[in-house]
């Protein structure tokens, strides 16, 4: 399988969150992936190494051929369990040193927050961006005010990879991200700290592609 193209079809996009979680990280993986979900971003800033690689190669097994599966931040991480890539922000390893690390078949996705940052991604060599916090949110304390839906159509506008939207989004507002030209787009608290995660994830899901299609 070809995971660069497939990541340009992705609608609903897992990061996962332990701190947050009701039921645990492995078991939100397993129910968003049995619902659709086709990738899943382990992120994790409490645990040891040992622990991670623990973790992450069960998220592996979880994800197998239906998800694509990235590890946040951590190319050690990714390399020890053969995970599909990395998702790194602006002050991580920069791009060219992952990819030396990780080879060129690894996705490589990197956060930004303005079309600037992102034309920059995409001529370092990221398979695609991570654009936010597209609203207010509380689940990362330093992600800043919320950029607005509008930044994700001057984004696309100015590259050509897939741009992933992130940051305060629920089912009420993923809407008008998708409409705004989203590929794709993420939603943390509003699936982890969700009672059903299969269910919450499903939802997404359609609404995404009701709008992609419409
Ligand atoms: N990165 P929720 S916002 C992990 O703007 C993360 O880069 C962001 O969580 C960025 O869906 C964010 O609960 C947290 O708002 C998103």
């Amino acid at each position: 399988m070809n995971q660069k193209l497939l990541l340009e079809e992705i609608d609903f996009y897992l990061v996962t969150d332990s701190e947050l979680s009701k039921k645990g990280t492995l078991s939100d993986v397993k129910a968003a992936v049995e619902s659709g979900c086709r990738i899943i971003q382990y992120r994790e800033k409490n645990k040891s190494t040992k622990e991670m690689i623990n973790e992450a190669s069960e998220i592996r097994s979880i994800c197998r051929e239906n998800a694509i599966f990235l590890v946040n931040d951590r190319i050690d991480v990714a390399l020890a369990v053969g995970a599909d890539g990395v998702h790194i922000g602006q002050d991580d390893m920069p791009i060219d040193t992952a990819r030396r690390l990780l080879g060129a078949g690894k996705i490589i996705g990197l956060t930004v927050h303005n079309r600037d940052e992102a034309i920059e991604a995409e001529k370092n060599g990221a398979d695609y961006v991570g654009l936010g916090p597209i609203f207010n949110t509380s689940t990362k304390k330093d992600a800043g005010n919320g950029i607005g839906p509008d930044m994700i159509r001057e984004v696309k506008s100015a590259i050509k990879i897939p741009v992933v939207a992130i940051g305060g989004i629920n089912r009420e507002n993923c809407r008008i991200v998708v409409e705004s030209g989203a590929d794709s787009l993420v939603a943390i608290s509003a699936i982890v700290c969700s009672d059903d995660v299969k269910r919450e994830t499903k939802e997404f899901i359609e609404i995404i592609l009701g709008n992609k299609t419409a």
